[in-house]
Order: C-alpha cells, then sequence, then structure tokens
C-alpha cells in the first residue's frame, strides 16, 4: 500500500498544506492528524530513550533485556501519536529467530501500518560489521522499508566541537552507505531534553515530508510475499544468551553535556 492519502487528504483540508522553504523542487507536505512509528536500532542506542523522548513521558522502560515490542500513545501539536519501540538486535552475535520475529511483528502494531522506522544510531564509530548486521535486521521488512525509514542520531552530545555533517563524512562508507539507503535522511535528536520542546515537532513534520515524498505509509501485508524465511541462515544451536547490550563503544570524541548540533530538517 504506497497512498495514505484518505488521511493526507483529510489533514491537508485541516490545515493546508506547506511549502519546504529553500527546496526548489519542494514538494507538498501534509500535517498528518495520526502518525505511526516504530523504532529500530542494536541493543542500547537509545531506542528506547528515543521513544520517550516523543512521547514526553517516561513510558519505555530503559532495560537491556528487552524481549518484547511495547506500544504507546500521545498528541504531538495536534497529531495522535503512535510509538511501537522494538527489543532491537544483537550488535555482536546472531539474533534468534524469535527475537527476528518480534522485531517484524513491531510493524503490525500500528495498523494499517509506519509512517515512519526510526533507525537509531549513536552517534561515534559505526563499522563495516554495524552496517552489515543493521542491513541484515532492517531486510527483513523488506527492501521498501527504506523508503519509510529515517536515520535518528543519539548520543549527539559527543561531538562537542564537530558538526554532524562533518562527523557523517568523518565516519566513512559505511554509515554514507546507510544514509543512501534512505536518501540521507536523517534527524538529531536530544534526549537529555525532556517534555515540550519543538523538536518533537520538527520530527513529526519530517515524517510528514518524507511521507509526502514517498506517497504514504509501509504496509506491512504488501511486504510479506517478498520476505525471506525469517530462520534462514540461522544456526539454532547458537548461544543465545545476550552479549549485544551495550551502546556502541564509540570515537575516542569524549562525552560532553553540551549539544552542539541542531535538529536537522533536510
Ligand atoms: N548520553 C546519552 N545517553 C543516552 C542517549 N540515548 C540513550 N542514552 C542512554 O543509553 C542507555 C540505553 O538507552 P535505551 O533507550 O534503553 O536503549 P535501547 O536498548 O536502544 O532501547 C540508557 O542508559 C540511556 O539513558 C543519548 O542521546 N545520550
Ligand atoms: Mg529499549
Amino acid at each position: 500500500m504506497e497512498a495514505d492519502r484518505s488521511l493526507q487528504t483529510a489533514a491537508r483540508d485541516a490545515h493546508g498544506p506547506e511549502e519546504e522553504a529553500g527546496n526548489a523542487a519542494a514538494l507538498e507536505t501534509s500535517h498528518l492528524s495520526e502518525i505511526r512509528l516504530v523504532v529500530l536500532g542494536w541493543r542500547w542506542p537509545g531506542k528506547s530513550l528515543t521513544g520517550n523522548t516523543i512521547i514526553g513521558r517516561e513510558e519505555f522502560r530503559l532495560e537491556r533485556a528487552a524481549e518484547f515490542c511495547v506500544k504507546r500513545q500521545t498528541e504531538v501539536e495536534g497529531r495522535q501519536v503512535t510509538v511501537v519501540d522494538t527489543p532491537g538486535w544483537f550488535s555482536a552475535q546472531d539474533t534468534p529467530p524469535s527475537y527476528k520475529q518480534e522485531l517484524v511483528r513491531g510493524a503490525s502494531l500500528c495498523p494499517p501500518g509506519p509512517h515512519a522506522f526510526l533507525l537509531v544510531i549513536p552517534v561515534g564509530m559505526f563499522t563495516e560489521v554495524d552496517r552489515a548486521r543493521l542491513e541484515e535486521h532492517v531486510s527483513l521488512f523488506g527492501e521498501r522499508v527504506w523508503k519509510h525509514t529515517i536515520v535518528i542520531f543519539t548520543w549527539a552530545e559527543v561531538l562537542r566541537t564537530i558538526s554532524l555533517e562533518r562527523y557523517i563524512r568523518r565516519e566513512g562508507k559505511e554509515l554514507q552507505w546507510v544514509l543512501e539507503k534512505c536518501k540521507r535522511r536523517y534527524f538529531v535528536i536530544n534526549n537529555y531534553i525532556f517534555g515540550e520542546h519543538p523538536q518533537v515537532g520538527h520530527l513529526m513534520e519530517r515524517v510528514e515530508k518524507m511521507v509526502a515524498e514517498e506517497g504514504g505509509y509501509y504496509d506491512p501485508e504488501e511486504v510479506e510475499e517478498e520476505k525471506k524465511p525469517l530462520d534462514e541462515n540461522q544456526n539454532p544451536a547458537r548461544d543465545v544468551r545476550e552479549l549485544g547490550a551495550r551502546p556502541k563503544q564509540n570515537s575516542g570524541l569524549g562525552l560532553s553535556t553540551a549539544l552542539q548540533v541542531e535538529p536537522l530538517s533536510n
């Protein structure tokens, strides 16, 4: 299902079209009355905390051993926003098939399907293995998932004196690959800011822009046929202990409390 037209039309009627400033080929974006989001990423980059930042309350538990998707709702500037937090994948070992199934279930928890997958990546070192594991797990949703994905950078405060753009350039081809897959859609979230703050509204506008560009939301039913069996390449004998529950240790950039990058609306 490529279109969310009834929703968009209704929303457009209610709020009118918006033009994206500074973009000559600007597409019309619509203020959606409802936005459905699924948060993805490996374990511990800040998926649940990002969910809390969006919801504006401590609704998602920050737990290393999360096994199940959790859904919460709130209202953001007149929109009904649903956030599905997923357990994520293991960064240092194979993800058990049952975890993969739960991950995929996330997309069907917000029917008829998410407007956006928020792919959470902590600022810092992003390796070839990270890229391969990210690709393996994101592609469980089918290739078309990329049309509906925005990278959310967390831990941006570690950047201190360099801009996010410079970090992206410096980080190299693995991170570039991910950004290219989602047409360089990314957004920096500051998880230290809680409650009322324009960043959440800006993120919703970014989602609305993507929905307008891509012509709708992600329909889990449609992708079903192209999906590979979940247990392909899985070795059931593998140890399923959690090893991946840690933030990616990053960068040598050092920690700072000062956030020096602004949320982007590219
Ligand atoms: N400094 C910093 N810590 C963060 C950020 N996002 C998450 N965290 C912390 O990282 C840990 C893991 O966060 P959590 O949301 O549970 O990760 P999840 O496994 O991806 O859901 C928690 O201790 C959070 O407080 C961030 O942007 N900056
Ligand atoms: Mg979590």
